[in-house]
């Protein structure tokens, strides 16, 4: 079995120590941070949201999964952010109020830090005034916003409304991210774009500070 399909299985079988070491080894047999996060992790935390949605298996093991998957990804954070270049420009990312999903976003995090931007994670389960405080003292170029819940995404407007209500909506481009969300709901709420993946994202904040 490859290396990467061993890394896969590791997240799927909630091994956050297999995984930390598997990804060790990988880079040590030359594979890139990138092929180990889009062709072992990511497809790994595919399967395992598939399980969950068919009843296979439970929030307690999509935890562990997700721990594994974070195990692996402190390893590769050094090596995804590694730039020498002068910031691009201040970005604040976070998920919003009621969302406790943090990987993805911890990537898109990396991947701006990797990009030359000075990220400030929020972290999860921010309301609209955190977003609104964080502006204000951070005074970034880009917000940031992330849902990976239907249920959340809503709260996507509701920041966009708070930031207009403070008078620092012109300030700031808002993107928005997170796998239920479209280009269609960016338009739809006003924001200033969408971006599917980390990648992406930084291809995005890269076209809108031109
Ligand atoms: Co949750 N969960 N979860 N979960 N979870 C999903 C999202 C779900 C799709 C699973 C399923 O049913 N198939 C489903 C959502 C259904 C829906 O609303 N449509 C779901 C559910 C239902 C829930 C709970 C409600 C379960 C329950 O308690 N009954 C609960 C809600 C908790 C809450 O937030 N209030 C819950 C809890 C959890 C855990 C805590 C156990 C854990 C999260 C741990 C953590 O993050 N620290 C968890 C996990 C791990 C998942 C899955 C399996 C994996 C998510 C993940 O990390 N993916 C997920 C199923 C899935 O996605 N396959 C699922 C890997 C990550 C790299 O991808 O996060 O999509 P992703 O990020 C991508 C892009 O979306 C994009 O770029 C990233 C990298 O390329 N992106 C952005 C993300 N943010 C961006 C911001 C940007 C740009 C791009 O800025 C502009």
């Amino acid at each position: 079995m490859s290396v990467l399909k061993e890394i896969g299985e590791s997240v799927l079988g909630y091994q956050p120590k297999k995984a930390e070491e598997l990804t060790r080894k990988a880079l040590d047999e030359g594979k890139s941070a990138g092929e180990i996060l889009n062709d072992g992790l990511i497809p790994a935390m595919d399967v395992v949201g598939k399980k969950y949605e068919g009843g296979e298996i439970y929030v307690p093991e999509m935890l562990m999964a997700a721990k594994s998957m974070k195990a692996a990804l402190a390893i590769l954070r050094p090596i995804l952010a590694e730039t020498g270049v002068e910031s691009k420009g201040r970005v604040v990312i976070g998920t919003v109020e009621g969302d406790l999903h943090d990987i993805g976003q911890n990537l898109v995090s990396i991947m701006f830090e990797g990009a030359g931007y000075d990220v400030h994670n929020l972290g999860i389960d921010n309301t609209k005034d955190a977003f609104v405080e964080a502006i204000k003292e951070t005074k970034p170029h880009v917000l940031a916003l992330s849902a990976l819940l239907t249920t959340t995404m809503i709260q996507m407007p509701e920041v966009i409304e708070a930031l207009k209500g403070a008078g620092v909506r012109d300030g700031v481009k808002v993107i928005i991210g997170g796998a239920p969300v479209t280009q269609e709901y960016a338009d739809q709420i006003g924001a200033d774009g969408y971006a599917k993946d980390a990648a992406a994202a930084v291809t995005l904040v890269r076209d809108l500070l031109k």
